[in-house]
């Protein structure tokens, strides 16, 4: 049976994969080096014009999302979502506290757009937190987070998030595997305890709200990346494991003991229409299937050890993996795979799992000469593929009906995702890719020991590839999506709403209310001054009672493109961010007896500096 999967040459490789970077692109040929004139040309967007695309970048264990415009590469914004964020007062405001849950990082990898029939559809950006265990929704109207998931079960879903045709589910497969509810558990009890978990999350657009749909009982796994199927496949999906060894110490060495591992090709409505019908056990309020008691969902499908990528092709009839410690890029048929369920070509089964025949599903492997470590395919609108190569320091464009090698281009260095215009649509752009390099080494003036790592943006369009520029982000460049700008509709202004709760438009209406201990404040952020009282004669200063509780409700009454202003309380540690026409509210004990000046944080008029007030503590 084991014939057919590409020889690993795994203890070569695997120094390779720990080494590369010391060698990387030294016997690959040339730097890329672009060519001032014409190549500036490409990426100089004029003033008074705008890029061509958002490139929306995960910020790894910044828990944070970077923004980029395409092709000038500029970085025109940091989107808070698993870490506060002093600069926008993100985890001080209730809401945003709240949503964070106490934590005070987060590993952002992976974003994905909402889409609709396969094509982002501009609205929403999903993410999940290899950290914490928590999948993320960004409204694209405003660049901040709606709302926050905590999944139980689960650890480390770094798997994740792909999201189906019509964003129907994201899904968060987990790569630590723990026992459910992560209960205590001795390691010996691994293969018995243990299990995968992924979840199924849907978003529910009225309330704006992620939530638990149903989760599956995978086998002990790590499960490591994923690809939502497309069109013909669109039902199903395809992740991709590694330690089916099950090793639990040690896994640079244990886990690469077998010739392969899996990728786990499920159906996702099967799933669902499983849970309609009552199969799963409900654990700790979590409905979990079980694979191995309702089958007819979910195959193993063998592919050479330790895969890393799996990406499922534009017109969605492949999927293609990529190994680490494999030479080359395995390209499979869903049309195969379908026929060889249906005609049940099994090869045994794993934890109840039935196993395709790797030959019935393979279509080819591909193995461009001297290419090393191929860890993430991308796509454009002419049928090639472009994979990167994290030991050699290239990207190589070749052609997914022949897996001819058509051209490279070396990158600097180690890429290790790259992202396509439009690249995980139904229908990519071919335009731009973007090397997402792990290394940047000497790109960039030295900041000491620590390096920023790199994105170097290719144009596609010439006969030949070519780098045309290289930003700088910090920390690596995990995944990122390239989506046309103008798919994007933000709002410049949020809504003067009369019936919002909390909201005063008024100057007069204004208020200070205690209730016992609790000292609610309904006040006015405009420029250049607070209102908090509008009756009083010092109206921006506010007086409690050591040990009061004192609720901010903010309201920026200027309805003006760009005027944000912020909310801090000085030696409080309280800061927050209320943008135009927005209402914010913030809670904290005065538990210092003192005086605080309140100051405005964002520059905000010529009168920015006296938009002050105090905060007054009597003592106890
Ligand atoms: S992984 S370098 Cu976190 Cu996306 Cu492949
Ligand atoms: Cu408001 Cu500065």
């Amino acid at each position: 049976m084991k014939k057919g999967i590409i020889p690993a040459i795994s203890g070569l490789l695997a120094g390779f994969l720990t080494a590369g970077v010391f060698f990387a692109n030294t016997d690959m040929g040339e730097k890329t080096v672009a060519n001032a004139s014409s190549d500036a040309e490409k990426v100089y967007v004029p003033f008074g014009k705008q890029d061509e695309y958002y490139l929306f970048a995960s910020g790894g264990h910044s828990g944070q999302l970077f923004v980029y415009g395409v092709p000038s590469m500029r970085r025109i914004r940091t989107v808070p979502v698993f870490t506060p964020d002093a600069a926008t007062g993100y985890g001080w405001d209730k809401k945003s506290k709240e949503m964070l849950g106490g934590y005070t990082w987060g590993d952002l990898h992976h974003p994905a757009f909402s889409e609709t029939k396969g094509e982002y559809d501009g609205k929403y950006l999903f993410a999940t937190d290899v950290a914490n265990n928590r999948a993320a929704v960004m409204d694209l109207k405003t660049f901040t987070v709606e709302d926050i998931l905590n999944v139980p079960n689960t650890s480390g879903p770094h798997c994740a998030a792909f999201v189906t045709e019509n964003t129907e589910y994201l899904f968060l497969p987990t790569r630590f595997p723990v026992p459910i509810n992560r209960e205590y558990a001795k390691l010996d009890d691994f293969s018995t305890k243990y299990k995968g978990v992924m979840s199924a999350v849907t978003f529910n657009e009225q309330t704006k709200k992620l939530e638990l749909a149903y989760q599956v009982a995978l086998p002990p796994w790590s499960y490591d990346l994923s690809d939502a199927g497309k069109k013909t496949s669109a039902d199903w999906a395809v992740l991709t494991t590694y330690n089916t060894e099950e090793a639990t110490t040690n896994l640079e060495i244990n886990a690469s003991q077998k010739d392969r591992d899996y990728i786990v090709l499920f159906n996702w409505k099967e799933l669902e229409k499983m849970v309609k019908e009552g199969k799963y056990d409900t654990v700790n309020g979590a409905k979990i299937v079980n694979p191995a008691k309702h089958k007819g969902a979910i195959y193993l499908v063998p592919v050479a050890k330790s895969p890393h990528g799996v990406d499922v092709t534009p017109d969605g009839k492949r999927f293609i993996a990529s190994g680490k410690l494999a030479p080359a890029m395995t390209v499979f048929s869903f049309e195969k795979a379908f026929e060889a369920i249906k005609n049940k070509k099994f090869d045994g089964e794993k934890y109840g799992i039935p196993v395709l025949d790797y030959a019935s599903v393979m279509e080819r492997e591909v193995n461009p000469p001297n290419a090393l470590g191929p860890l993430h395919t991308q796509f454009d609108d002419k049928g090639f593929a472009y994979t990167t190569m994290f030991i050699s320091s290239e990207i190589v464009k070749w052609n997914v009906e022949t897996g001819e090698t058509v051209d490279r281009v070396p990158v600097q260095y180690s890429p290790g995702h790259s992202v396509a215009a439009e690249g995980d649509s139904v229908s990519p752009d071919g335009k731009y890719i973007v090397a997402l390099n792990k290394i940047a080494k000497d790109s960039y003036l030295s900041v000491g020991p620590s390096h920023p790592e790199s994105m170097q943006l290719i144009d596609l369009t010439g006969s030949k590839m070519k780098v045309i520029q290289t930003a700088p982000v910090d920390p690596e460049p995990h995944y990122a999506q390239i989506i046309k700008a103008d798919k994007i509709k933000t709002i410049e202004v949020l809504p003067k709403d009369e019936k919002r709760p909390n909201s005063v438009w008024k100057q007069e209406d204004a208020r200070i209310e205690r209730k016992g201990n609790e000292v609610h404040v309904y006040g006015i952020a405009m420029r250049s001054k607070f209102i908090f009282d509008g009756k009083a004669e010092r109206k921006d200063v506010v007086t409690v009672k050591q040990g009061d509780k004192v609720i901010f409700h903010l309201t920026n009454i200027d309805l003006d493109e760009d005027i944000t202003h912020g909310f801090a309380v000085n030696a409080y540690n309280q800061n927050m961010e209320i943008q135009p026409g927005e209402t914010k509210t913030m809670e904290f004990v005065a538990d210092k007896a003192g005086t605080y000046p309140i100051y405005c944080t964002n520059f905000c008029s010529a009168l920015h500096q006296e938009m002050s007030g105090y905060l007054l503590v009597e003592p106890k």
